[in-house]
């Protein structure tokens, strides 16, 4: 998260954000609502992003774009969240803490292209999520934490074919060995 927005007290938002989610979508309810302090500033980390009027509150219209986040998870830890945001940052090419729509599409497509690569559902387990960062850090090139054009370039061109470039990311990419080392999966 960047100090910018750690800087805010997202937590009202939060809070507003998952009371109107009780009605709107019982079941992600359920899933976010047991998070601890920690968990849900880091959900406010995710859902501050879609605050494009800095209203401190999400409109339908915003609320649906979090959702299309938020719902590709599998049971929400406050840890998964946190890497969610470290993916978000990626994904944030013009560096103003928001998520624009054109911004989320690539985020939607990384989401649901790597919601199989260990687990055969819609959803990203935290292992599948700490994957996906670990991907956007070795393609993050420049290390300047955001995908730069050339680095989309590769990222589109590995979602081709998640699966045969993800073989030769086990060989090559050291963030990817050990996230998988640390889950057993090596
Ligand atoms: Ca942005
Ligand atoms: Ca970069």
């Amino acid at each position: 998260m960047n100090t910018k927005r750690s800087e805010l007290n997202l937590i009202p938002m939060v809070d507003d954000f998952l009371a109107i989610t009780g009605e709107e979508d019982p079941r992600l309810f359920k899933a976010l609502n047991n998070l601890d302090i920690e968990g849900k500033r880091n959900l406010g980390g995710i859902v501050g992003r879609f605050d494009r009027n800095g209203s401190k509150t999400l409109d339908s219209k915003e609320r649906l774009m979090a959702r299309r986040i938020l719902g590709r998870l599998h049971k929400p830890t406050s840890n998964a969240l946190a890497i969610v945001n470290k993916i978000l940052d990626y994904l944030d090419l013009n560096e103003n803490s928001l998520l624009e729509p054109e911004e989320l599409e690539l985020g939607i497509e990384i989401l649901e292209k790597f919601s199989k690569v260990d687990s055969q559902n819609e959803t990203l387990s935290e292992l599948e999520l700490g994957m996906l960062y670990a991907v956007l850090r070795y393609l993050d090139r420049n290390d300047n934490h955001v995908l730069d054009p050339e680095e989309r370039h590769q990222l589109h061109k590995a979602l081709d074919n998640v699966n045969s470039f993800l073989k030769t990311q086990k060989l090559e990419n050291p963030y990817l060995q050990e996230v998988l080392n640390e889950a057993g999966r090596a």
